[in-house]
């Protein structure tokens, strides 16, 4: 497979100004007619090259005209998957016709079939599966589209933008007609046809347009739409306030499909969804999945001015819409929400797995400069990595200049496709600051090391802070240069006050620090003793922060900063310094002993009644496996695993009155509501009594087995389960099982009871999960299931991170089998076999063996690109 550079980018030698598409359904062979209006792109300056077409080896070509006049074969030829046609006029029409068999798609790209629908997914290449086109994102065309089908199986056909004629065809079927005014990539293309169900709703715009809002589901689906409804006009109304941008169409519409390879698509005006991240029920859906509805519904939402009316130039420059996306609707569910909860939340992703990413095989800055496969580039770096840059730009800018320039950008680039740093010179132009040094972020990978150093100059009064930055070299990058960091800083006596200080002529209780070289040494003066710095508050950088903190220093920041982030942070800081310590006891085969300083901590924690419970439960929670897994190096997990079970349950047992307490008083009922305050409480009751079970009292154990049996809402039944599945609750398996009866009609929670299942650690976790995968609620097409069964897999550690490598060879044969059915979902499920590097010897060569036979096979360029890349 070749690899593809960003230096190599050159302007599309074509145009495509108008896209006419007709759709002939069938179950057996779909018909593709395509007549693309072409002409040459007089920025490409070039008169004689060949039109060369992207398309796929599964479209098959029966007709092609050039302004109807049939080409016979010598005039054109197909090549790897490409239509070469080597003379053409400065501008004429292209006839196409090709035949494609949805139902054999199980790639789950181009137009393929979920049920009994039929449904598409473009993005980034899957159009060239449908029909032969330049499938590239600076090519922006109107689309019509017609689609043709019989009624009676399919009585809902939609495309993008408005529905504009109906009607019968000579043979008795019907057509309808969908045009989109707006110039629009391939890549937003769509198409539904189903016997779907629809939830009506409208919206008034700001410049009072009423806009249609529509949500089609299957049947069965249509009573759990209503959140994800709310949802959207919430987000219409948040992005006309904080952005000024207003929906465009008269229609906006979303579907949900069970079959899906990732969670949504913001094809234009018809947004289809994985329904997994649109249904919503309180007795069938988690508050996280509520979040998350919320949350995806918003981005695709945003999308529509972030990617949509401003795209992409090329697929390198992907962040700049997914990047700017995510930092939208981050920013959204926060205002919905709670801030600090929200970012303690991304936050901790971030730090788990977009470092993990980042430190791994496949590192890449946030604009890539090659790749093999453009699918492989969805990843933590591109979005939240991005998302980061873009907060980083707020928070130099300040919120109303940042709005300026967000407000240039949609004006000078509306209608184009353009670059992250047409995106940053926009944010520069309007605000006058200069952000040269820090468009670094956008082409350098890995994550800054900052370590900070201190001295107090008791004379003058004068604090100094050092700070030096280092990013890791790599193999691809082997000389890295500093960033323009900013910190966020604030300082505070021992005594917990919030101090005021000097900077550079600036007096405050807080200062952000540029730091935009190697090593800087800022001074704060008008103090009068040695302060406990609280740094990078907010997690004002996605940098990995360095600095000797004593445990009291940690205390104190802990119990008084006014910064609610760091205020986690540094709990979370005691934790590791202390699961550090007990996992290399562990490793070193010792039995396990500490004094804990976080049941001080805890303790003052819960006295402290100011507190949102949400922040409570977010401090009381341990570091996780995942996250103590990218700190080590190299990783022994079940060191880690029985570090966190010792502190867990030496905590437990230190506070066990205190976490009973705690579940008693959070433990309300009433009717499911998934605002803010009730997510908290939620929370933090199901956070205290995955404490309290640690204690092992009967008691506890039968409050677990109360809340999963009595429980209106799935986020108590299904805390209580994985509670008592983790416990070994002597009841866990019943309960399991019970579980599975009660929601075997719905399949999403089917999902979670696979997860759950799998995830379980025994010595037979490998003979379990081969069972689970034979069980008649696994399907191996449905994606969601296989991310349910492996994923949960892959947290258990006697299972997946077995000594003897069984957990790894059975994830290699499931890699191997979808390789060539489902690319996208193999190369995925990749991922952990790729840290080998960092895995304690035993596992690192088991895994580096099951990597390499992987590599051996017929391999999809998806799964060779990051296999190849993390054996190099
Ligand atoms: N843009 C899509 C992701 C497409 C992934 C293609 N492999 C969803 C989103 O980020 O909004
Ligand atoms: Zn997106």
């Amino acid at each position: 497979p070749s690899t593809i550079y960003l230096k190599d980018y050159k302007v599309p030698p074509f145009l495509i100004d108008k896209t006419e598409l007709t759709f002939d359904l069938d179950e057996t062979t779909t018909v593709v007619t395509s007549r693309l209006h072409m002409r040459r792109n007089p920025a490409s300056g070039k008169s004689t090259e060949p039109l060369v077409l992207d398309g796929g080896e599964d479209v098959k070509l029966i007709g092609l005209a050039m302004d109807d006049y049939a080409l016979p074969p010598e005039e054109y030829r197909i090549s790897e998957g490409k239509l070469i046609i080597t003379a053409t006029a400065d501008e004429f029409v292209l006839t196409c016709e090709t035949l494609i068999e949805p139902q054999n798609n199980t790639r789950l790209e181009g137009l393929y079939r979920s049920s009994s629908m039929f449904c598409t997914q473009c993005e980034a290449e899957g159009f060239r599966h449908i029909t032969y086109y330049l499938d590239r994102p600076d090519v922006m065309s109107v689309f019509t589209t017609t689609i043709i089908a019989d009624e009676a199986r399919y009585p809902v056909m939609l495309s993008n933008g408005n529905q504009v004629e109906k009607g019968k065809t000579e043979e008795g079927k019907t057509f309808v007609v969908w045009h989109d005014p707006f110039p629009k990539p391939a890549y937003l293309f769509a198409l539904v046809a189903g016997d779907l169900a629809v939830k009506n709703d409208s919206f008034v715009t700001q410049s009072e347009r009423e806009v249609t809002l529509q949500i089609f589901t299957e049947p069965h689906n249509l009573d759990k739409v209503d959140y994800a409804m709310e949802a959207l006009k919430r987000s219409m109304r948040w992005d006309e306030e904080a952005y000024g941008r207003e929906y465009d169409l008269d229609i906006f519409m979303i579907v949900a499909v069970d079959d899906f390879n990732m969670g949504a698509m913001e094809n234009k005006g018809l947004n289809i969804f994985n329904s997994s991240c649109l249904l919503a029920s309180p007795e069938t859906t988690t508050d996280d999945s509520y979040l998350r509805v919320e949350a995806i519904v918003a981005h695709e939402y945003f999308h529509n001015w972030s990617g949509n009316r401003v795209t992409c130039r090329d697929w390198f420059q992907l962040s700049l819409k997914e990047g700017f996306t995510v930092f939208r609707d981050q920013t959204f569910s926060a205002d919905m929400h709670s801030e600090i909860v929200k970012r303690v939340e991304d936050v901790s992703f971030l730090r788990t797995a977009q470092f993990a990413e980042d430190a791994g095989p496949m590192s890449h800055p946030v604009r890539p400069a090659s790749f093999i496969e453009i699918s492989n580039f969805y990843t933590l770096t591109i979005y939240e990595k991005g998302a980061e840059i873009v907060r980083m730009v707020h928070t130099l800018l300040g919120a109303e200049k940042f709005r300026a320039g967000s407000d240039l950008y949609f004006d000078r680039h509306d209608g184009q496709a353009v670059t992250c740093d047409d995106f940053i010179t926009a944010m520069q132009d309007s605000s006058g600051v200069d952000l040269t040094l820090f468009k670094r972020w956008y082409s350098q990978a890995g994550t800054p090391v900052v370590t900070a150093t201190d001295e107090f100059d008791s004379a003058s009064g004068t604090y100094r802070l050092t700070m030096k930055q280092q990013t890791p070299a790599t193999k691809n990058q082997p000389t890295t240069l500093p960033l323009h960091i900013p910190v966020r800083v604030g300082l505070l006596d021992t005594s917990g006050k919030v101090l005021t200080s000097a900077l550079s002529g600036s007096t405050s209780e807080e200062h952000v620090l540029h730091l935009n070289s190697s090593e800087q040494t800022f001074e704060f003066t008008g103090l009068t003793s040695k302060p406990v710095p609280s740094l990078l508050r907010g997690f004002s950088a996605p940098v990995k922060l360095h600095y000797d903190y004593s445990t009291s220093d940690l205390l104190l920041l802990m119990s008084s900063d006014t910064d609610g982030f760091n205020r986690w942070s540094a709990a979370q800081q005691i934790a590791v310094n202390e699961l550090t310590m007990l996992i290399n006891q562990s490793i070193a085969g010792e039995s396990l002993s500490l004094e804990s300083q976080l049941v001080k901590g805890f303790k003052a924690l819960l006295s402290d009644e100011s507190l949102d419970p949400a922040m409570v439960a977010l401090i009381l929670t341990l570091p996780s496996q995942a996250y103590l897994s990218e700190l080590a190096n190299p990783i022994h997990p079940a060191a880690i695993k029985e570090a966190r079970q010792y502190l867990k349950t030496l905590l437990a047992n230190a506070l066990s009155g205190e976490f009973e307490l705690l579940y008693n008083k959070h433990n309300i009922q009433g009717e499911y509501q998934a605002t803010a305050e009730d997510i908290a409480h939620r929370s933090l009751k199901n956070t205290a009594l995955s404490y309290w079970v640690e204690t092992n009292s009967d008691q506890a154990h039968q409050a677990t087995f109360e809340q999963f049996r009595t429980a209106n809402n799935m986020t108590d039944q299904f805390s209580a389960l994985s509670i008592a599945v983790h416990s070994n609750n002597a009841k866990a398996t019943d309960m399991l099982a019970a579980f599975y009866e009660q929601w075997k009609a719905e399949p999403l929670v089917v999902n979670k009871w696979l997860m759950l299942s799998a995830s379980q650690d025994s010595s037979d976790a490998v003979a379990s999960v081969k069972a689970l995968m034979e069980h008649t609620a696994f399907d191996l097409k449905n994606p969601n299931k296989v991310r349910s069964v492996l994923g949960g897999f892959g947290q258990s550690i006697s299972g997946f991170h077995n000594e003897d490598g069984s957990g790894y060879h059975f994830l290699a044969d499931q890699i191997i089998l979808l390789n060539s059915r489902n690319p996208q979902i193999a190369s995925r499920l990749c991922t952990p076999l790729t840290r080998w590097k960092k895995m304690e010897a035993k596992r690192s060569e088991k895994m580096k063996a099951e990597l390499e036979r992987i590599l051996a096979q017929d391999l999809s360029k998806d799964v060779y690109e990051v296999v190849s890349k993390s054996l190099a």
